[in-house]
């Protein structure tokens, strides 16, 4: 780990601490204007091909103490931040990578960037055009959701949650020069 340059001290920085199902590891936001692009780093272990899709979801966790069914329900954490309105029912949606960021809702994370399907262990680093951490379309106070794959059309089941919440500090492992 190593601390952020100068130069990024006004930075924003949210990170996901992902610690739910056996899933361990962080999903981690840094922008440092509100005129840069957000840096995005998703570093997780343990998935055991169980997972997909992940997303900035509109509402944070429940705090402790509500039941484990009622903390990820879809209820209480909301539909993915898109305050753009961006219509997932279109077909011109995208449903990968590839289209430029405007495209997606701010929160739909695994199509901007691609799912975790398949995967055990993840490290990747990607750059976001449409992820602001400032003002009002910011996702900060906002949640993270890892789902399973898709059981059904409408049912995502959560599979690991986490809150962006908070002053924390700009650590990040290392910045993509
Ligand atoms: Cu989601």
């Amino acid at each position: 780990m190593q601390r952020i340059q100068n130069d990024w001290k006004e930075s924003q920085c949210m990170i996901a601490v992902m610690n739910m199902n056996g899933i361990q590891g962080h999903i981690s936001f840094v922008q440092a204007s509100p005129f840069d692009l957000t840096e995005l780093r998703v570093n997780l272990t343990n998935l055991r091909s169980r997972v997909a899709g992940y997303h900035v979801h509109h509402f944070p966790v429940p705090p402790l103490g509500a039941s484990e069914s009622s903390r990820c329900a879809n209820d209480n954490l909301g539909g993915h931040w898109n305050p753009f309105g961006a219509n997932v029912s279109s077909p011109t949606y995208p449903t990968g990578p590839g289209s430029t960021h405007d495209m997606y809702e701010i929160g739909d994370l695994s199509s901007k960037h691609g799912s975790l399907a398949g995967q055990n262990a993840v490290e990747m680093n990607f750059t976001d055009h449409s992820l602001p951490l400032f003002g009002n379309n910011s996702i900060v106070g906002r949640s993270v959701v890892i789902h399973l794959p898709d059981v059904s059309n409408d049912a995502k089941p959560f599979f690991s949650i986490s809150s962006l919440w908070g002053r924390q500090p700009c650590v990040v492992s290392a910045r993509t020069q």
